[in-house]
């Protein structure tokens, strides 16, 4: 097993709900080291770029409509496996599928698009995620 970085985002329905607090304390219990972090207002050209993968779906517009309603806080976690450990502790990308205990269940609203947290998908997502929200100098290392 290999340590990896993957990139976290809070979204603005944990954001405005008081939850940064709570789901920062799952990660860092859960053992991922936070090695970087910021809350971002998001403007349309950044949300749309983040998610260009899913342009053109239908629920393309929803979600970039979600991703600017209030900030957001990006980390970058750091564990062995990070990208499948925090898929895991994420849970299933509707909150209503995910398992108990996983943060969507516990802090997403029972609808697909606001769920509350991201997760990269793979180490290719980790890398191109992680350098669109932070330079390599705010990446630490401890
Ligand atoms: P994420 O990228 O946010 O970690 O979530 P994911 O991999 O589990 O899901 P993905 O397929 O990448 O979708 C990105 C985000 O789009 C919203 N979504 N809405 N209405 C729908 O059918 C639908 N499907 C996805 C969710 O907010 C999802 O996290
Ligand atoms: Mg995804």
């Amino acid at each position: 097993m290999a340590i990896e970085r993957t990139l976290s985002i809070i979204k603005p329905n944990a954001v405005v709900k008081h939850n940064i607090g709570a789901i920062i304390q799952r990660l860092e219990a859960a053992n991922f080291k936070i090695v970087a972090t910021k809350m971002i207002k998001l403007n349309q050209e950044q949300a749309e770029g983040f998610y260009a993968e899913h342009k053109g779906k239908p629920f393309f517009d929803a979600l970039i409509d979600f991703m600017l309603s209030a900030p957001v806080v990006v980390l970058v976690l750091e564990s062995e496996s990070a990208i499948t450990a925090y898929r895991e502790i994420m849970g299933a990308t509707n909150p209503v599928d995910a398992a108990r205990g996983t943060l969507r269940a516990d802090y997403g609203e029972a609808h697909v698009t606001f769920n509350g947290v991201h997760g990269s998908d793979s180490p290719e997502s980790a890398a191109r995620e992680i350098a669109y929200f932070f330079s390599d100098n705010e990446v630490n290392s401890y």
